[in-house]
């Protein structure tokens, strides 16, 4: 007897997509096919799409403030938005903390983790001081499934010097891990926004100018450069610009292990900022910046020849209003300097893809799920525990309806930031329902299902979730 059956809808998987119902006893998928045992429960799923639940990897959740802002969301509201957007998988960060071990830091976030609503895997962020603390700790936390480590090329104080981020390279790629690199080089930012500033320009336009995509192309080949003389596997994360996805395409043709995410906000012609003198363009300040159509367009074509091998939300929400957010250093006009990077997204990373990459033909259905899915869950070693819909998975499914167009507006959404930098987007559909573990946390508009119920993750090696280039 199984403990629920979606009955009547459509599945898609990152290789096809047919009709047939879905099976879950004990939380995991049992069976699929048309013909299944009798269930204490049926859904109805006629003219439904199911997928897997989404698996956001790169998302920021109750970290330390930085420069005085602070993250709106906390696991709760994170968690509850994620999961009324398609997404049953996150993977935010824990934060290095001064003068604290990692352990330290990384049994805090389990203490903040214990109110999501949906399973979680953890990264690693290093700051540039401590080095020689974190290579002795890290090991035994890579063995423990904390396989992922981001390194920053810039930002003071986690700006980390070539030979720091070899010596993380080799840690982690010893513990069979992978290093996250943020490629920008911020001697060439800082360099730059020093000279702007002496000039007077200092409005949120000179964002693009300060950070222009030579700093993010020389960054991405000096990464790839380091993880080959480490041996590592390297991801960079958040790509904005076509001249660094030339050099991740160098890289791939090459061998190399280097693998490459973007985020909806480097695709969408949505995400523009007007003149950047007013503070309504703060709405749309991340770093990377987001760049102009030719960019878009080539990063599109890398998605096409599966140059990228996930997309992610980047979800990192500044309140708009208030002294913790975007305004945190306040001003009659926006200053370059002191608008904290970053945008919420988190719930709408799956409605956007969709309409952006499937509806307007650019990548297929199929395709949608392996970069928002299945490959995020291989390459951080949670497949097929996640991203997939085999028997023996987890029941994590997103039920979309493909026939309930409408527009995105934050008074609709579940995150706990005030804004939305997709405000009026039209897309074509939305997931309807979504599940986790069998669970139905998210339906007809409403969120059930204990805060709490989610569960931490371990990443294997990801040597046993090989991903398919
Ligand atoms: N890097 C991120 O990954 N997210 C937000 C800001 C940043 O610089
Ligand atoms: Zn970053
Ligand atoms: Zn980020």
């Amino acid at each position: 007897m199984l403990d629920l059956k979606l009955a009547g809808g459509t599945l898609v998987t990152e290789s096809e997509s047919f009709r047939a119902d879905i099976g879950i006893k004990g939380g995991k998928i049992a069976c699929i096919g048309l013909a299944l045992p009798e269930s204490r429960k049926s859904i109805e799923a006629h003219g439904l799409i199911i997928l897997p639940g989404g698996v956001d990897a790169h998302c920021h959740i109750d970290e330390p403030a930085y420069g005085g802002a602070r993250l709106a969301d906390d696991f709760r509201s994170a968690s509850r938005a994620a999961a009324c957007g398609g997404t049953t998988t996150i993977v935010p960060f824990v934060n290095q903390l001064a003068g604290r071990s990692l352990r330290n830091a990384v049994e805090d976030y389990h203490d903040k983790a214990r109110a999501s609503l949906i399973d979680y895997a953890f990264h690693i962020i290093l700051k540039e001081t401590g080095l020689a603390q974190v290579l002795a700790e890290l090991p035994v936390l890579l063995a423990e499934g904390y396989r992922s480590v981001k390194v920053f090329m810039t930002y003071p104080g986690y700006m980390m010097g070539d030979r720091d981020i070899l010596d993380v390279m080799k840690t982690v790629a010893q513990g069979d891990g992978t290093v996250l690199v943020h490629a920008e080089n911020g001697h060439c930012i800082h360099w730059l926004s020093d000279r702007l500033e002496a000039m007077g320009q200092t409005s949120l336009s000179a964002h693009a100018a300060i950070a222009p995509p030579v700093v993010e192309r020389e960054a991405t080949h000096r990464a790839i450069s380091l993880a080959q003389v480490a041996g590592c596997r390297l991801l960079i994360v958040h790509v904005s610009a076509g001249d660094a996805l030339e050099q991740i395409e160098w890289a791939k043709r090459k061998g190399l292990d280097v693998l490459a995410e973007t985020c909806p906000q480097y695709l969408c012609d949505a995400i523009q900022m007007g003149d950047g003198e007013t503070w309504e363009d703060a709405k749309f300040i991340c770093s990377p910046p987001p760049r102009a159509a030719p960019d878009r367009e080539r990063l599109w074509q890398g998605i096409a020849s599966a140059s990228f091998d996930l997309l992610s939300s980047d979800h990192c929400p500044y309140r708009f209003d208030g002294a913790t957010g975007k305004k945190v250093l306040g001003g009659a006009k926006p200053h370059v300097r002191t608008v904290p990077p970053g945008l919420p997204g988190i719930e709408v990373r799956l409605p956007v893809l969709y309409e952006a990459g499937v509806v307007k033909g650019r990548m297929s259905i199929n395709r949608f799920v392996a970069l928002t899915s299945a490959n995020p869950a291989r390459l951080y070693g949670l497949y097929p525990q996640k991203g997939s819909l085999m028997p023996g998975s987890d029941a994590d499914l997103a039920v979309w309806d493909m026939t309930s167009p409408r527009r995105i507006a934050h008074a609709a959404l579940h995150d706990a930031c005030d804004y939305t930098p997709y405000e009026g987007m039209q897309v074509s559909a939305w997931p309807v329902m979504t599940l986790s573990r069998g669970d139905v946390i998210w339906a007809d508009g409403e969120v059930s299902g204990d805060f709490g119920r989610g569960q931490f993750l371990r990443q294997q090696a990801h040597r046993s979730c090989p991903i398919d280039r």
